[in-house]
């Protein structure tokens, strides 16, 4: 927890306008420490803002990760400028601070930012109805086709082989090598599973190397949470979380919204029987994503799809247990086994959409039109 003369100091140095009648944390992010801010101005009610520390031990370079993002917002806004659209509700603004920078660093060394909050508009931690659905796969897709022309050479890497799987895997092996935490004994069974497939953990990379897959401007966090719902039109209106905005494959994109979107129970359930990959859903998502991302995936990609699901699932799955025999240092927690109970359900996840394998290809050759 944060202490209140930190945040005091931190929202000194910002312009925020107005008497501060609330600061709460806010959001259900695993990444950085969110906070909602609520000023009161006379005659204009009251404006909320979005406050944040960065994590800095998940981004390791904050000032070049927010250079990404004003550089990628400032080029959106002039897209969505372009094509009719509102950029103050369909892209994240920064708000800088009273140097005119797009971040604060405090007395104690952590990195802060503040964006306008997006009013009337909700990231769901859930699926709670399919046209939601459909409209986070409209926005993420749409997003790319946005970010087409970006010039890919302007971005930072903000974490050096974030989606590279086979590296991932080389990462595990050590966890597991080196148990700091004597916590392998008790998840054999898990590591059996990453092992027996070793080859998902490779194929993307082998794929991308021979060309077969383009490298893109993507998102790479592209969890259902991380797109806004207007309230009122139901629409999907702005895709935040810039933080993992990088070079990478569409098909991740596709694959760790369907991880996390189309599965039937939460990310952390502990009663595996819940778990599976919905089919239903899978398709909403396929139509809405191959729609969003209008003609610019290749056929190659789109056959591709099923396969970003199960390696982005995988990838997941193997990151949350690799967490969990390094102690817990990367993702928040709530309780000693979190890590361990979100592995679980990744890996189910896996297992079903094998059995499902043949359906999934079958949904996606129907939208490859
Ligand atoms: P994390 O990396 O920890 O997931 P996010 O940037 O996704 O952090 O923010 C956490 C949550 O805060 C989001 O899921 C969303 O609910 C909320 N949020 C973030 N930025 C805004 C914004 N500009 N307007 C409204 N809500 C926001
Ligand atoms: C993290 O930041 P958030 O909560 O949207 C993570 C994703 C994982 C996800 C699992 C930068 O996403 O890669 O898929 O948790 N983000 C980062 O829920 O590591
Ligand atoms: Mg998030």
């Amino acid at each position: 927890m944060i202490n209140q003369y930190l945040l005091k100091e931190v929202i000194s140095h910002f312009d925020f306008v107005g008497s501060l009648l609330k600061c709460e944390p806010y959001g259900s992010g695993h990444i950085n420490d969110t906070y909602l801010l609520e000023y009161k101005i006379p005659h204009m009610g009251v404006v909320p803002i979005i406050l944040q520390r960065m994590n800095t031990n998940v981004f390791k370079k904050p000032v070049e990760l927010m250079e990404n993002i004003m550089n990628v917002t400032s080029f959106l806004r002039e897209k969505i400028t372009e094509n009719g659209g509102d950029p103050e509700r369909e892209t994240l603004t920064v708000i800088l601070n009273k140097a005119g920078k797009p971040y604060y660093k405090d007395s104690e060394g952590n990195y802060w930012r503040a964006y306008h909050f997006i009013t009337c508009a909700t990231g769901y931690d859930e699926v709670k109805c399919d046209e939601d659905f459909y409209q986070s796969a409209l926005a993420f897709g749409k997003f790319q086709s946005l970010l087409a022309d970006y010039p890919a050479e302007k971005l930072h890497e903000t974490i050096p082989d974030f989606h590279n799987t086979k590296a991932r895997f080389a990462v595990f092996k050590d966890a597991v090598e080196k148990d700091v935490c004597h916590r392998a004994k008790d998840v054999q069974a898990e590591i059996q599973f990453v092992l027996e497939h070793v080859d998902l953990a490779h194929v993307l990379g082998d794929m991308q190397a021979s060309g077969e897959l383009p490298l893109r401007v993507t998102h790479n966090d592209t969890k259902l949470n991380n797109v806004l719902i207007d309230d009122k039109t139901h629409q999907g209106i702005c895709v935040i979380d810039l933080d993992t905005v990088m070079p990478g494959l569409a098909i991740n994109d596709f694959g760790d919204s369907i991880r996390f979107g189309a599965s039937t129970g939460a990310e952390d359930e502990k009663d595996l029987s819940k778990i599976e990959c919905d089919m239903h859903l899978f398709e909403v998502y396929t139509k809405g994503f191959i729609k969003g991302c209008d003609g610019r995936l290749t056929d190659e990609e789109i056959k591709a799809l099923p396969l970003g699901a199960k390696v982005m699932t995988l990838e997941c799955g193997m990151r949350f247990l690799t967490d969990y025999l390094q102690g817990d240092t990367y993702f928040k927690t709530k309780y000693p086994t979190h890590n361990l109970d979100r592995c679980r359900t990744q890996f189910k996840l896996v297992s079903d959409m094998e059995k499902k394998w043949d359906t999934m290809n079958e949904i996606v050759s129907k939208y490859n039109i």
